[in-house]
């Protein structure tokens, strides 16, 4: 992003809101093994994961979209940006999982059809799973009756849907209508995210929640299952 060489900057030189900066700069230059560093610098000095995740590397990730958009950046710098942030949220995410804590319910979450975007998703399933959350994450790219038959085998408490493209996001419709049909509708929370959605189109497909963000998401969980056990309890 910046038009000064970079070859020779020692990340550990710079302070840490420089570093924060120059991780979303590699990011967007898809500096993979640059970004894995400034993240693992930050970690050491004691940054906790989910702040290094929005502070340095979702606004790096934000500008990429922006870049995109506007037809400076194509779909390969893209993919090497998306490649970066991949491997920093490795890094992160042994820690943001880390719970001794027995599961507190249990969430199936995929992209849905016609949708490779993951990025997001794999942070909310990491996210929860860190909050106590069993995830079975389906992947990208998965349809009706592969949302169903993970259903019926994993019985979860939660489904939780992402999709990154206006195209793409009126398949969650279709999801949760095959949900209806089979009878899973009632017992199931239906969580939704992903950037273009918003809170008018969870409440007119019939989700429970829109989810703006990962944090969101993990909130939004705990509430719905904690009120949902009252009810079962009362
Ligand atoms: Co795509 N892409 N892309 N892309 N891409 C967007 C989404 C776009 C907004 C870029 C733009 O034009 N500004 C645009 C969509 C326009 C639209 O429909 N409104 C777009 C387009 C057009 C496309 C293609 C069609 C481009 C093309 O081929 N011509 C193509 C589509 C491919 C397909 O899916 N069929 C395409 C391809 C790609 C790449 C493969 C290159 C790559 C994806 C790599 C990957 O994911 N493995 C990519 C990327 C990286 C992006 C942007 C730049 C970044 C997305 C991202 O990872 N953000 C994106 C621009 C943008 O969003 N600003 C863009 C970071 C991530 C942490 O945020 O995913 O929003 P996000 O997730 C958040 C929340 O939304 C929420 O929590 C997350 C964490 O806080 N959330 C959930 C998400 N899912 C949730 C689920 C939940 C709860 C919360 O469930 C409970």
């Amino acid at each position: 992003m910046s038009d000064e060489p970079q070859d020779d900057l020692d990340l550990r030189e710079l302070n840490d809101e420089e570093l924060a900066e120059q991780i979303g700069d590699d990011l967007y230059d898809g500096l993979k093994d640059e970004v894995v560093e400034g993240t693992e610098i930050l970690l050491e000095r004691g940054w906790e994961p989910y702040r290094i995740l929005t502070e340095a590397l979702m606004p790096g990730m934000e500008i990429v979209g922006d870049d995109f958009r506007d037809g400076i950046l194509f779909v390969p710098e893209v993919l090497l940006a998306a490649n970066a942030m991949k491997a920093a949220m490795d890094v992160l995410r042994p820690l943001l999982v880390e719970t001794g804590a027995p599961k507190i319910g249990k969430m199936v979450i995929g992209t849905v059809k016609g949708d490779i975007h993951d990025i997001g998703k794999n942070l909310v399933a990491m996210m929860m799973e860190g909050a106590g959350f069993e995830v079975i994450n389906l992947g990208i790219n998965v349809d009706a009756d592969q949302f169903m038959a993970a259903m019926e085998e994993h019985q979860p408490e939660i489904l939780g849907m992402s999709a990154l493209l206006t195209t793409t996001m009126p398949y969650m419709k279709t999801v949760i209508e095959e949900l209806d049909k089979r009878g899973l509708r009632e017992k199931t929370i239906v969580l939704v995210g992903g950037a273009p959605l918003n809170e008018d189109f969870a409440n007119a497909i019939g989700a429970d929640a829109y989810c703006k963000d990962a944090a969101v998401a993990v909130e939004t969980a705990r509430e719905l299952m904690k009120r949902r056990h009252n009810i079962v309890a009362a």
